[in-house]
């Protein structure tokens, strides 16, 4: 497929799938089912589900259009260590990270809750890319995967917005990145913060990025593949 046209925010945008990537931030069931990180955070955990339907179209269009599909989960070492005490002792969560609850234990790898969720789960050979923070690319071999593969823009849905979605966008404009924010597969416990979280990425002329949304990008991929 050659290159694909895709109304974004601010400005329109063309890609070329060969060399573009879909990253699914963290669509945990710690993060979006009850009993997990966010809700000791204290947080509605429900506000999350906006998301899933938009992750599954874009990660289909994707699929379809042979694109390399990464996906990321926010964790640490059952024995901590790569946990920094100033995360694990912040705040007065109902639980902390690493503390045994209903999925298990809290944001540790390799326990039930730290998996992606079932409608959004990996096919075989989707890189999953665990990290200890909340951008993707720090302490992760995210870049070298990303460099080997010849890739310039990342599609970045998933959750939250304003936290793990933006440090991501963040770190991957910084790092020579086209950056695409799915809007409407984001999502955040706080909608406020979900809106100009988006705004925020795409001020002063995209000065993170573009902000899409899913039936747009799937759009574009179907019409390409129309075309060609
Ligand atoms: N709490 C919150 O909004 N987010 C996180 O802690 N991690 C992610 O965003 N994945």
């Amino acid at each position: 497929m050659s290159e694909v046209q895709l109304c974004a925010e601010p400005a329109p945008l063309a890609f070329s799938p060969a060399r573009a990537a879909l990253v699914l931030i963290d669509m945990q069931r710690d993060f979006l089912e009850p009993g997990g990180f966010g809700e000791t955070l204290g947080n509605d955990v429900s506000l999350l589900q906006a998301a899933v339907e938009p992750c599954q179209r874009a990660l289909a269009a994707a699929r379809a259009a042979g694109m390399l599909v990464i996906h990321t989960r926010e964790g640490h070492r059952p024995d901590l260590s790569d946990a920094p005490p100033a995360k694990v002792a912040r705040g007065a969560p109902s639980r902390r990270i690493g503390d045994p609850g209903p999925m298990g234990r809290i944001l540790i790898r390799g326990e039930p809750g730290h998996d992606i969720v079932e409608a959004l789960y990996p096919a075989r050979g989707e890189p999953v890319i665990d990290k200890p923070g909340k951008g993707a690319f720090h302490q992760t071999d995210l870049m070298q995967m990303l460099r080997n593969r010849g890739i310039d823009t990342l599609f970045v849905c998933g959750v939250t917005t304003e936290v793990c979605v933006h440090t991501t966008i963040r770190e991957g404009n910084d790092r020579g990145f086209r950056c695409v924010a799915l809007g409407d597969a984001c999502a955040s416990y706080f909608p406020e913060f979900h809106r100009v979280g988006l705004d925020m990425i795409k001020a002063q002329g995209g000065i993170f990025g573009w902000v899409s949304d899913a039936a747009a990008f799937s759009g574009a991929l179907d019409a390409a593949a129309q075309a060609a």
